[in-house]
């Protein structure tokens, strides 16, 4: 943690030092880095003064999932987009609020990356002043340079992405981040603007003391998953009994989990066959983040990682968090 003003470590100080490790890079992998940077304070002071302003509640519109779009949802949707598209680091960028993915536009330079990002996950609890979050994914696009981007370059397994994070709108604004080495964590500091290393090298407990998932749902749950939540509430053989917190943000809970450890599970049931949470835009960038923290994340029957998506709002059941805990729930979920 830093704590004197001579020892701060600024997001950009540690992107470039992270840099120079690797000889090859262009820079262009920071440079995207630093532009999401530039976004999450635009949409972090938008958030911290969203009472005031005329920005609360629905925008009228409803998105590819079937989600009431919040006005918040939207301007945290522009900022990201305005922030990269013109930048020449990316080629095509989709988002959980746009139906198709958008290549940058004609006139502007296209780089070798793609961006995928839920702009203000949690949506529900923004009207509330609840914690919420922005998630990024980043791949390398696959498609050949000269021609126009696509689909492809946004469907690729989670396990080929090359950087992954999200920024926590909580008590405090944070990104996390991952390039494959190791997490970090940042804290904006809102007197200097500046996002400051506050959280280095984030290792996740192995056996965790939460449990989060939307209990409600209970009802439409398999037997399977009723004895996993039921094995985390009340202990069982190797799984210690666990405390429930469910913010219905899952950006604040995974981070919560992840500092503190425990799982997160938003399984499928009755009324989302193929669980509600999204692969593209929220489950592998999180697990991207969880693994490399030392957790693991699945779909139930495999790691989210290796999930090869096959169209870009595809939905997946998702339990992520302490490794000990996410095995138990595999060995359930597998077993016959
Ligand atoms: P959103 O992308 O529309 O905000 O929906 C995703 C959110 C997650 O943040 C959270 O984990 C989940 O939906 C909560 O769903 P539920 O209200 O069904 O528990
Ligand atoms: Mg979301």
């Amino acid at each position: 943690m830093h704590n004197t003003s001579t020892s701060v470590i600024t997001i950009e100080r540690f992107i470039m030092e992270q840099e120079r490790l690797h000889p090859e890079a262009t820079g262009e992998l920071s440079n995207l880095l630093y532009d999401l940077c530039l976004a999450a304070k635009i949409i972090s002071r938008h958030v911290r003064r969203a009472g005031l302003t005329d920005i609360l509640g629905g925008s009228g519109t409803i998105n590819v999932s079937g989600d009431l779009q919040q006005k918040l949802d939207m301007f945290a949707n522009e900022t990201v987009r305005h922030s990269v598209q013109h930048t020449g680091r990316i080629c095509i960028m989709a988002s959980e609020e746009d139906r198709e993915p958008v290549p940058v536009p004609q006139d502007k330079p296209a780089g070798k990356y793609v961006l995928l990002y839920d702009p203000l996950d949690g949506s529900a609890n923004i009207d509330v002043n609840v914690s919420i979050g922005t998630i990024f994914s980043i791949h390398k696009r696959v498609t050949p340079k000269h021609g126009t981007a696509a689909a492809k370059d946004c469907l690729q397994p989670g396990r080929k992405q090359v950087a992954a994070g999200y920024i926590l709108y909580g008590s405090s604004t944070m990104l996390v981040y991952t390039t494959g080495q190791g997490v970090h964590g940042f804290t904006l500091d809102p007197t200097i603007g500046e996002f400051l290393l506050s959280h280095p090298d984030i290792r996740t407990p192995d056996g965790g003391k939460y449990y989060s998932v939307n209990e409600s749902n209970w009802n439409k749950w398999t037997p399977a998953v009723q004895h996993v939540v039921a094995a985390f509430k009340n202990g069982d053989g190797p799984v210690q009994a666990k405390n429930a917190r469910y913010i219905g943000s899952l950006v604040a809970d995974v981070h919560r989990n992840l500092i503190s450890g425990g799982i997160f599970l938003y399984p499928a049931d009755a009324r989302n066959p193929q669980g509600k949470l999204r692969l593209l835009y929220e489950a592998a960038p999180l697990a991207l983040v969880v693994e490399q923290a030392g957790g693991a994340a699945t779909d139930g029957k495999r790691p989210i990682l290796d999930v090869i998506p096959g169209e870009l709002h595809q939905k997946t059941p998702l339990v992520i968090g302490s490794k000990a805990d996410v095995a138990f729930a595999t060995a359930v979920f597998g077993a016959p």
